[in-house]
């Protein structure tokens, strides 16, 4: 049991509307009544829990009122830590709220570290690893679509999944138990080949969870997407069209764009790091070739590719040299300037680049956008996975123990086909068990934890 109380302000720092203080653990409410006078009555326990009182905060020391404020107090175990809670809502600027924070910490509370109050709801057995985990990705979501999928984990979807398949593996070796010493009459032996059916099973369960996950990480992390192509194309214009604002500087001077512009948005939910680079050519101006050598690492670095053609102009050597290195690359080929007279060779690039998706379009006339909007969504949910769907696996910590666990079942599934021993068997089968328990927290070092949460913010 955790004995010690807590604290942290869980609002965001700056002038603000209000401020809250927050507290956790069994001292709390002994401690608000310490510091805090209602505007009726003398005590905050005369008050009902969960009610919202008027009065100060004032420091007994000297009688000073440090603020006004609103105070609540709710009693354990239905609290976001299953612990005693105390917030305190104060007037959101710097001064009372660090005065009350340090009052707080005078009586003997201390400083919560990062993520300790979503921590302690873990320990004390609300919500699972995953479920904390979620906790984060929905405020630091930049998408509804981001959101939507942290809420669905936050209430336990993929946990959810992750069990059923743990008690699916619990069954299968309570079967391998009696197969090797007999002992439980009232379960039957399992035969070899009604086992390889139980693991390809499970098999199956983890590889289509596993199959969400790159996904998953797009709509968590975002899609790292770069613009290129030789300069004066529309790269520039392609981004502000993109962004529906004026970003990035555009001229019909070639080399307008001189170092790497990187900008977030959002198309129709999926997060987009996107970049818009320095058009790239050979050049003898120093910051400009600074700004191409700069474009040309986000270029490797990129998930996606967006390159851009002046349909108006012949392919060019400079072309050419781009299109070599994105052959094998997941690109998107933008012919631009539409509205002008054609003068690009269709079939030319249809040869060179066979399996790319090419869109015509013309950014000056808004031609064309929500078709490279579209093409990108497609690109991200790879026609796998529904875009309704909610259930991705998003993060890496997650993806990593699956496939760890999909690893063990297979190696499983290999041993049953040759007949090996079935504690042999039961080696590969527990693994896998433990590993998918590593996601939901059941089988999970301590510094593990303490990673996760460190990562947090201060107060949540
Ligand atoms: N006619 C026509 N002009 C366009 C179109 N898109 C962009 N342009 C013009 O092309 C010129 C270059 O556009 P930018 O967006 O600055 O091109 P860029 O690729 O960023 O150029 P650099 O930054 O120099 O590499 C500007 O004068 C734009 O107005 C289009 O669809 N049609
Ligand atoms: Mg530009």
């Amino acid at each position: 049991m955790i004995d010690d109380t807590i604290t942290a302000i869980a609002t965001a720092p700056g002038e603000a509307g209000i401020s809250i203080i927050r507290m956790s653990g069994p001292s709390c409410v002994d401690i608000l009544d310490n510091i805090f006078k209602p505007k009726k009555g003398s005590s905050i326990k005369a008050f009902s829990e969960r009610k919202l009182v008027y009065g100060h905060i004032v420091d007994k020391e000297d009688d000073r009122i440090l603020d006004e404020v609103l105070a609540v107090y709710m009693k354990a175990p239905y609290t976001y830590t299953k612990e005693d809670i105390v917030e305190i809502n104060c007037h959101g600027g710097i001064v009372p709220t660090r005065n009350i924070l340090e009052i707080v910490l005078k009586n003997g509370v201390r400083m919560a570290e990062p993520g300790e109050f979503t921590k302690r709801a873990f320990l004390n057995g609300r919500i699972d690893l995953a479920q904390a985990e979620a906790v984060m990705d929905l405020i630091s979501a930049k998408t509804d679509k981001g959101f939507d999928v942290a809420l669905n984990q936050l209430e336990g979807g993929l946990s959810k999944k992750v069990k059923e398949v743990r008690s699916s593996i619990v069954e299968t070796l309570s079967h391998i138990h009696v197969s090797i010493d007999y002992t439980e009459e009232d379960i039957e032996e399992i035969t070899y080949p009604e086992l390889i059916s139980r693991t390809r099973e499970i098999e199956e369960k983890i590889e289509s969870m596993l199959k969400t996950s790159e996904t998953g990480k797009i709509i968590r992390e975002g899609l790292n997407t770069v613009i290129i192509g030789k300069p004066n194309v529309g790269k520039s214009s392609l981004m502000n069209a993109l962004l529906r604002e004026s970003r990035a500087i555009v001229t019909d001077i070639p080399g307008t764009t001189r170092d790497v512009i990187e900008e977030q948005l959002s198309v129709k939910g999926i997060p987009l790091k996107i970049v818009d680079t320095a058009g790239i050519r050979e050049t003898e101006d120093v910051v400009e070739k600074i700004g191409v050598e700069r474009s040309k690492e986000f270029f490797n670095k990129a998930d996606l590719i967006i390159l851009v053609l002046d349909s108006s102009d012949e392919i060019t050597k400079e072309d050419r040299e781009i299109i070599n290195h994105i052959k094998d690359r997941k690109a998107l080929v933008l012919l631009n300037k539409t509205d002008l007279i054609k003068r690009i060779d269709e079939d030319e690039l249809e040869r060179v680049l066979p399996s790319k998706r090419i869109i015509k379009v013309s950014i000056l006339e808004e031609e064309g956008l929500s078709e490279i909007e579209d093409e990108i969504v497609k690109m991200v949910y790879g026609g796998e996975v529904k875009a309704d769907n909610n259930s991705f696996v998003t993060n890496l910590r997650h993806k990593n123990s699956l496939q760890k666990a999909l690893n063990s079942i297979r190696e499983g599934t290999a041993a049953a086909r040759q007949y090996l021993p079935f504690d042999l068997l039961e080696v590969d089968i527990k693994d896998c068990y433990d590993a998918l328990g590593e996601i939901t927290g059941d089988t999970v070092d301590d510094d593990i934890i303490q990673k996760i949460f460190a990562n947090f913010c201060l107060g949540k």
